[in-house]
């Protein structure tokens, strides 16, 4: 943000006392937006604004942005890929880790003298060696599973297309792989294509003994039915990062002990979030000196 005031004229939406006026009123001046995953922008705002040319959004996924309707008004997206993999694939491997091994209740075993008290937790589950499906291999799903290689984990994953730089085995059909892991794991982009296809079937397939694992967007699963799978032990247990109405999170999940949670986080390091500014702001740099756009998402 600093960086944005010193270059630029900053209008802040995110704070406005009225974002509408606020909007009304930069409509024959504003030139680009600047948003982050979650929030995006949508055409109800872009159309209002006919003089944006860029939006730069502050992280890789830009499913919350009206990209038909930039694409149709030739306005550039740009996002924040590959500096932020690293971060999502290590939480990725946390959740799956703290869902298996129950870090959460083992800490509060710990912390709350339920251990002097009752004495040991009861055991939990083994993650080493087991089988990883990832669904979505680009950037943070192939770290993903060159982390899981450590675990001695079968890896396999679901894609469009098969990678040819990735040995791992691959599935073209994602009920195919979720029938034959432990662990699913979520690394797929938003899109319409994508939406709640993490259904009742496939949380079926992945099995009593599954944990999914999503550090994507919540909009992949279709939650009430990961709530009933939970409920009646379809799957084993969950960790998720992401949820379908951020920042709200059904009741019925917050009160699972087999679900492990993180606040949409995966990219939460000060390091990453310094990269993913500089990404951002030497976008904008580029755009306005008439340069190429350094990390432009292509509709
Ligand atoms: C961020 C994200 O949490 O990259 C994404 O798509 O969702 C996250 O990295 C978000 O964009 C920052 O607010």
């Amino acid at each position: 943000m600093e960086e944005l005031d010193h270059h630029y004229t900053v209008h802040r939406y995110y704070t406005a006392d009225d974002p509408d006026a606020l909007v009304a009123s930069l409509a024959g001046s504003l030139k680009a937006v600047v948003t982050d995953g979650g929030t995006g922008v949508s055409e109800a705002v872009l159309s209002q604004l006919p003089h944006v040319e860029v939006v730069t959004v502050f992280g890789v996924g830009v499913d919350a942005v009206a990209l038909d309707y930039c694409k149709a008004r030739n306005i550039k997206v740009t996002n924040t890929p590959d500096v932020l993999s690293d971060d999502v694939a290590d939480m990725g491997v946390a959740l799956m880790l703290a869902a298996s091994r129950q870090m959460i209740t083992g800490d509060a075993h710990a912390r709350t003298g339920q251990w002097a008290a009752q004495g040991a937790m009861p055991l939990t589950t083994r993650m080493t060696g087991k089988r990883a499906g990832i669904f979505g291999m680009g950037s943070i799903g192939l770290r993903l599973a060159n982390r899981l290689t450590a675990f001695d984990m079968d890896v396999s994953y679901c894609n469009r297309n098969k990678r040819s730089d990735a040995s791992y085995r691959y599935y073209s059909d994602l009920l195919e792989m979720a029938h034959e892991v432990d662990y699913l794991v979520i690394a797929a982009s938003a899109s319409p294509s994508t939406q709640h296809i993490i259904n009742a079937e496939v949380l079926s397939a992945l099995g009593s003994n599954g944990y999914l694992i999503n550090v994507s967007r919540g909009s992949l699963v279709d939650e009430p039915a990961l709530i009933e799978a939970l409920e009646k032990g379809t799957i084993k247990g969950a960790g998720l990062d992401v949820f379908a109405e951020e920042p709200k999170i059904p009741a019925a999940l917050c009160a699972m002990p087999q679900v492990v949670m993180q606040p949409h986080h995966a990219s939460g390091t000060v390091e990453t979030r310094q990269a993913m500014g500089r990404v951002v702001t030497d976008n904008l740099a580029a755009y306005f000196a008439g340069k190429r756009l350094l990390t432009e998402y292509y509709m």
